[in-house]
């Protein structure tokens, strides 16, 4: 196994088992808020601690860049390792068991080695560049729809960004029209890696941040789909703005999507 994955592997099960162990006992769990409609837990913070500590064991010298406590920058900046610890804290928070752990390796700004960590179903997604996605060790492939007929689309909506609603609105309409129906699940590391799966055949999402696509997106990719911007371009890197299936449904969202976009989501 890559050492990476190995540690990387570690880490998020340490985490998840975390998490999943205070699902168990909610009245121990301490919400604040860091913005509108924006949560935090103490359980976020203890499982990112968790990753940190076994990252920082075995690669002191790496730089970490993670939600809750931004760049931990070390002598080696090569070397990123973007953490998600709980991806899906509003389901968290209101007891909706569909959450996830994300841990990526980037170097020089690739991204190598990918882990999302289901710890309520004990799925484990991982990916090493050039080597394929696997699910509990088996080996994934991503959906073989032809076009958006008869697909299901997996969406988050853009909850800290309502200036984008309208044009939120009117890209899901326009695909609605086009797909068999859509999943709003509330944790993006999980939506990718279920486009990786097959198990939805695209997904969309306006800003996200780069611990919420950072290992999905390898996921993804490794399983042969294709993530993009709302143009078909690498945008989505710094804009968040992303469009993830495989290559024919991503090309029938983009289409989809042309007439509707304003000016900010072109990037
Ligand atoms: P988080 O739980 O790590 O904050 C994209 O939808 C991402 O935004 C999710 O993966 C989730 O990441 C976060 N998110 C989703 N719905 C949210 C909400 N209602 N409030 C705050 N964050 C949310
Ligand atoms: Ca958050
Ligand atoms: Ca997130
Ligand atoms: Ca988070």
């Amino acid at each position: 196994m890559h050492p990476m994955l190995n540690i990387a592997v570690r880490a998020a099960r340490k985490a998840g088992n975390l998490i999943a162990k205070n699902y168990e006992t909610p009245d121990a769990v301490e919400t604040s808020q860091k913005g509108s409609n924006d949560f935090v837990t103490n359980v976020d913070r203890d499982a990112e601690r968790l990753i940190i500590e076994v990252i920082r064991k075995s690669y002191p010298q790496h730089t970490i860049i993670s939600e809750e406590c931004g760049e931990l920058a070390g002598e080696d900046k090569d070397v990123q390792w973007v953490i998600d610890p709980l991806d899906g804290t509003t389901n968290f928070i209101k007891r909706l068991p569909h959450f996830s752990v994300s841990v990526a390796v980037r170097i020089k700004g690739r991204t190598e080695v990918a882990v999302v960590y289901d710890p309520m179903r004990n799925e484990l997604f991982s990916a090493v560049r050039g080597q394929g996605t696997q699910l509990n060790g088996y080996r994934l492939r991503g959906s073989t729809a032809r076009d958006l007929d008869g697909t299901i689309l997996a969406t988050g909506f853009p909850f800290k960004h309502k200036q984008h609603a309208t044009p939120y609105i009117n890209i899901l309409g326009k695909l609605f029209s086009q797909c068999a129906d859509f999943r709003r699940t509330g944790s993006a590391a999980l939506d990718l890696a279920y486009v990786a799966a097959g198990r939805v055949d695209g997904f969309f999402e306006i800003g996200l941040k780069p611990w919420d696509f950072a290992a999905g997106e390898l996921l993804v990719r490794e399983a042969g789909g294709l993530v993009t911007d709302f143009v078909g371009a690498h945008g989505y890197l710094t804009s968040g703005n992303i469009v993830a299936g495989n290559p024919r449904v991503v090309k029938a969202m983009l289409a989809n999507m042309r007439d509707e976009l304003s000016e900010a989501l072109k990037r």
